[in-house]
């Protein structure tokens, strides 16, 4: 089978006794241990110089080949153009886009040093399969420098619309790194929709069925919903009932409903907003006081740009303000945890909730919503109040489907969630789990992985 390369900005290498971090990071190993290979990218670690030569484990077939980031970059590539510029505005959030010449430049030099030192590891004849925003220059780069090989990408984050896109400066630079990769991958059709526009407004690009013709290159694109794992979820879940934690849980909730929450502390998760709506549940809805307990895990994330920061201070604040007015003796109505908590933690929680709330203002697809419907016990299972505005929302139309800018269809939504007969419940339950086997993580990086091995056959057939 042919050697797989992975590259994505950050490289979970796997440490003993340490389960592996996400969902994600669980795909690539799983690729990577069946066709054999490398994972190349960011070790999370800074250093005072740029290094030349990756440090690398080997675990199995597998090799971890990974770089620090000298501080400079750190700041101007990780922080600046990738999280600062073109996270909001892949995020529909222009006001949070801060551009400066100095990250442009970082960006380009970044990629351009990653795909210097990963030429000097490729062997060739291998399949290479780039990660996400932080990236995209990285395919071109990688011709640059001679490689043959045929080099897919998939894009984790939504794609904006042309004219959100136009604000971003330097986008047709990006647009045309795009097009110098055999295959493009999005999560939805609707970003697959958004760049095929992108590419017709700014170069006269031609779509032929599902490749796109323009200045002289040819990219297959096509869409790979990102999914869970279902069985290894469920059986997570099941074992939850045996966890010490879970069931002291299930013993303070006493007969009062969860409804639950659990994101990377980011402002496109909407959290402002979901908070403001539980408020306006226990201002509005005065029979749910005394019933209902949120729980909010918000996993620190990108601590150091300042939104980020401004935000946990936020929503501490309205934590502290919720209780305030609503808590009694014995029960407090919020629970907000800035903490990242073990895997199986989380999938106990999921598990104890009546309401899964995932409420992003926009998101590539959003896995924790995934998580939450597949932790469900199949005979009594909890809803999930869903944004429409997730790229998960086109697959799981049993959610409760809401505008995550509008309140009072939260607050709704979650009324109606908590009042929700059984029967429909369960019918509710069926259509998500059976969408979510169809569309496995397992098949995500198989239908990506099958395409990327066409281009490969075809790209030698042609010569
Ligand atoms: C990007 C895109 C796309 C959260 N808190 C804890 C914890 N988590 C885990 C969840 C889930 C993961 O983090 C978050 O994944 P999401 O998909 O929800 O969001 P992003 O991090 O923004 O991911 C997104 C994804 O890439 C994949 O393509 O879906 O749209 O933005 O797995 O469970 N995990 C642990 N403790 C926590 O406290 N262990």
């Amino acid at each position: 089978m042919t050697r797989l390369v992975v590259i994505s900005n950050r490289v979970s290498v796997p440490e003993p006794g340490k389960p592996q971090a996400g969902g994600l990071a669980v795909a690539i190993t799983g690729a990577l241990e069946e066709c054999g290979g490398m994972w190349f990218g960011w070790d999370g670690k800074i250093s005072q110089t740029p290094s030349n030569h990756p440090a690398t484990v080997q675990h199995g077939n597998i090799t971890y080949a990974t770089l620090p980031l000298p501080q400079e970059d750190y700041e101007d590539y990780y922080l600046g153009f990738s999280n600062e510029v073109v996270w909001p505005v892949f995020h529909f959030n222009l006001g949070a886009m801060d551009f400066r010449l100095s990250y442009a430049r970082a960006y380009q030099r970044v990629n351009e040093h990653f795909a210097s030192v990963l030429s000097t590891q490729l062997e060739g004849g291998e399949l290479i399969w780039v990660h996400d925003y932080h990236l995209i220059p990285l395919g071109k780069a990688l011709r640059h420098q001679g490689v043959q090989d045929p080099i897919g990408f998939f894009l984790h984050i939504p794609f904006p619309c042309y004219d959100l896109l136009r604000a971003l400066p330097g986008y047709r630079g990006l647009l045309d790194d795009l097009l110098h990769y055999d295959l493009l991958g999005f999560q939805t059709e609707n970003d697959l929709h958004a760049f095929r526009q992108a590419v017709i407004e700014t170069f006269g690009a031609v779509i032929v069925d599902d490749t796109i013709e323009c200045n002289g290159q040819q990219v297959r694109t096509g869409v790979y919903p990102v999914g869970v794992d279902v069985e290894e979820l469920l059986a997570e879940a099941e074992r939850s009932n045996l966890n010490e934690q879970a069931r002291q849980l299930k013993v303070d909730l006493g007969d009062r409903d969860l409804i639950l929450g659990a994101d990377r502390l980011d402002y496109s998760k909407g959290l402002v907003q979901r908070f403001n709506a539980f408020e306006a549940l226990l201002r509005d809805f005065t029979h749910r006081r005394q019933r209902t307990v949120f729980i909010q895990i918000a996993s620190p994330s990108r601590c150091a740009i300042p939104e980020y920061d401004e935000l946990r201070r936020q929503l501490e604040e309205m934590a502290g303000h919720i209780n305030g007015t609503y808590a009694e003796l014995d029960w407090m109505p919020v629970h907000y945890f800035n903490q990242t908590y073990p895997r199986e933690v989380l999938i106990g929680l999921f598990r104890s909730a009546r309401v899964g709330l995932v409420t992003p203002l926009r998101d590539g697809m959003n896995l924790v919503c995934k998580e939450f419907v597949a932790a469900q016990s199949p005979d009594d299972p909890g809803v999930l109040v869903l944004s429409e505005l997730a790229g998960a929302a086109n697959e799981l139309s049993g959610a409760l489907l809401v505008n995550p800018y509008d309140e009072s269809t939260i607050v709704s939504a979650i009324e109606q969630a908590l009042n929700m007969p059984l029967d429909e419940r369960r019918e509710r339950y069926q259509q998500m789990i059976s969408v979510l086997r169809r569309n496995s993580l397992l098949e995500w990086r198989r239908r990506f992985l099958k395409h990327l091995r066409q281009q490969q056959q075809q790209a030698a057939f042609g010569n």
